[in-house]
């Protein structure tokens, strides 16, 4: 295929130049091809074909042992100055950056095909749509990319229209730790990722693109890209709000865009329909309300803990035409995850017969490639040009202690303090020390494409006449009692809290005000057949304000962490917060 743009062609030139591949592949997209790149791989031992009756079309793929990760330590931001980029990323100048990468791309695709893969991110015909190329030497890539986004015929006529696209060069290179960048060049829209085969380090319109190079251009554009699900709650009424959430990793982001609601919900007439899992790009429309896309066409996600308890929709949807990668396999060639209730392991994710002393059968970060289309929640109007509305935008973390299972933020300065306050524990799941609370505002800590406080400030710029803005809340659904358990079981139940954020979105539900924010009365929670205890419901709303005023301490002291980029707002409506705890103390 040629392309009619100077400019995509000139830049292949280049890259080819450069890397020195023995073929150029221009990608369609179509099915005969995706045929035939499934094909090369399984005869390269690339893919592995899974159980054609149980898991038509469905492949395995096993990547380097030391590559199974986003690489937060290796992933730069490469702006003119450093302060453009913020004490949040990893930085180098632009010209070193250049030279260090482009030394480990010269002749790395000899013996290899060059892909160019032009893509979409976003419905096709969407004027918050934005497009990519990315070229890459690896085959898994195409495949997954694919499905992850509007690839190929499509894609390569709206760049041929717009003329604008971003540009991402990738090889897999050696998969050697020691020779690994990721790099952004948002003034130049460019994206240079080598060594790495790993999803989000590899499928550059993913985090790359989609996070941090569009929170670059969002900014300067008047848009917001963010670390978000979008999910639709249908209430009985036939009406459907959507709702926009961020948390950090290891919170039940997927489960909750896919949630099955609650049995008695369910039969009242409740649905829930899934846009996004990762990512929302939002923008204002001439109505003044948040409009958002997913720019996303499947989903990439985690298999360890996915099952028919935990997310039905997601195991649903898992059963034919998928790409695992780092999961174990049973004797019957089936994929196989730690959570699953049923099979048995007999290779685990590096293809070792399975042994439990060489720990779990799927790599704790093993993952699903699959189009959203699958998903039995899928909805039909995530393909809708101007976006869903967003009524609510949920902020979340993992508080074992303190933070209440709900409160609603008084006006949008307070939301984008709550959101920029944002903190979860780390799990056994991450290295390190386990319990610790770490800052991650809007849960964009890893993709945040510039300097946190200019982010702030863009957030608040959205305040502004004639705007319509969705409210904000903040949860958390795992606080914990004194005897260490869960108070709030979650998952479905989830609804419960929702239906009461909408609720507050068509002023139909009570609040009672507390310096932190609104939170519901327990009696304004639809909690019928949850069997909760009182004292549980009660400790679940519970304000604490001794341990809050330590919070809000700690929270002035990371805003002051941006310097003179935070802006005097958020610190304004810290010391807001910070002295209405202080009058409440005196009070009690
Ligand atoms: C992801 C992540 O893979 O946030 O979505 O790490
Ligand atoms: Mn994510």
């Amino acid at each position: 295929m040629t392309s009619q743009l100077a400019a995509l062609n000139q830049w292949v030139d280049e890259v080819a130049r450069l890397t020195q591949p023995d073929r150029i592949h221009w990608c369609d997209g179509s099915d005969a091809e995706a045929r035939a790149l499934n094909a090369l791989m399984v005869e390269r031992g690339d893919l592995i074909a899974l159980n054609e009756k149980t898991h038509p079309n469905c492949f395995l793929h096993r990547s380097s042992k030391s590559d199974v990760a986003r690489v937060e330590h290796l992933t730069l931001v490469c702006t003119p100055e450093r302060e453009d980029a913020g004490p949040n990323n990893h930085w180098m100048a632009p010209a070193d950056a250049r030279a260090k990468i482009d030394a480990l791309f010269a002749g790395c695709m000899r013996g290899r095909t060059l892909y160019v893969v032009p893509y979409c991110m976003g419905p096709i015909d969407s004027p918050i749509s934005r497009c990519g190329v990315e070229i890459t030497d690896s085959p898994y890539v195409v495949a997954n990319m694919r499905i992850m986004t509007r690839m190929g015929a499509a894609a390569l006529a709206r760049i041929e229209r717009e003329g604008a696209f971003v540009k991402g060069l990738h090889s897999t290179g050696e998969l050697d730790p020691e020779r690994r960048f990721i790099m952004h060049f948002p003034q130049e829209l460019t994206i240079k990722s080598y060594g790495s085969g790993y999803g989000g380090n590899a499928l550059l319109g993913k985090k790359c693109h989609a996070l941090r190079i569009a929170s670059h251009q969002a900014r300067s554009e008047g848009w917001l890209a963010e670390h978000m699900l979008i999910v639709g709650i249908q209430n009985p009424q036939g009406q459907t709000h959507y709702v926009a959430a961020a948390f950090p990793s290891a919170c039940g982001k997927t489960n909750l865009a896919m949630l099955i609601p609650p049995e008695g919900h369910r039969q009242a007439g409740w649905k829930v329909w899934t846009v996004g899992d990762d990512i929302c790009w939002m923008t204002p429309g001439a109505d003044g309300r948040l409009w958002a896309i997913n720019p996303e066409a499947g989903f990439f996600g985690v298999a360890p803990g996915t099952s028919n308890k935990t997310n039905p929709n997601a195991l649903a949807m898992l059963g034919h035409d998928t790409i695992f990668t780092n999961v174990g396999v049973t004797a019957d060639n089936q994929p196989w995850w730690e959570g699953l209730p049923d099979g048995v392991p007999v290779k685990d994710w590096q293809g070792r017969d399975y042994d439990p002393a060489n720990g779990p059968a799927a790599h704790p970060n093993s993952r699903f490639t699959v189009s959203a289309r699958q998903c039995p929640s899928y909805s039909p109007h995530t393909e809708d040009a101007q976006g869903v509305p967003i009524s609510a935008i949920v902020f979340g973390g993992r508080r074992e202690s303190l933070v209440p299972l709900v409160f609603e933020a008084r006006d949008w300065t307070h939301g984008v303090l709550v959101g920029a306050a944002m903190a979860s524990e780390t799990t056994a799941a991450a290295t390190g020390a386990v319990g610790v609370v770490r800052r991650d505002p809007m849960a964009m800590k890893p993709f945040c494409g510039y300097n946190y406080g200019d982010y702030f400030a863009h957030w608040l710029s959205f305040d502004k006449a004639g705007a319509k803005l969705p409210k904000v809340f903040h949860v958390n659904w795992f606080r914990k009692g004194a005897d260490g358990k869960f108070l709030w079981p979650g998952f479905g139940d989830n609804l419960r809290v929702l239906e009461w954020m909408l609720q507050r979105v068509d002023g139909s539900a009570g609040a009672e005000e507390s310096p932190i924010g609104n939170l519901p009365n327990a009696a304004d929670l639809d909690l019928a057949g949850l069997g909760l205890q009182p004292q549980q419901v009660e400790e679940l709303l519970r304000v604490d304000v001794e341990g809050w005023q330590r919070e809000i301490g700690e929270i002035g002291a990371y805003l002051d962490s941006y310097g003179s980029h935070t802006p005097a707002a958020l610190h304004r409506e810290r010391q807001r917060i910070a002295d209405a705890l202080e009058g409440c103390r005196e009070t009690a």
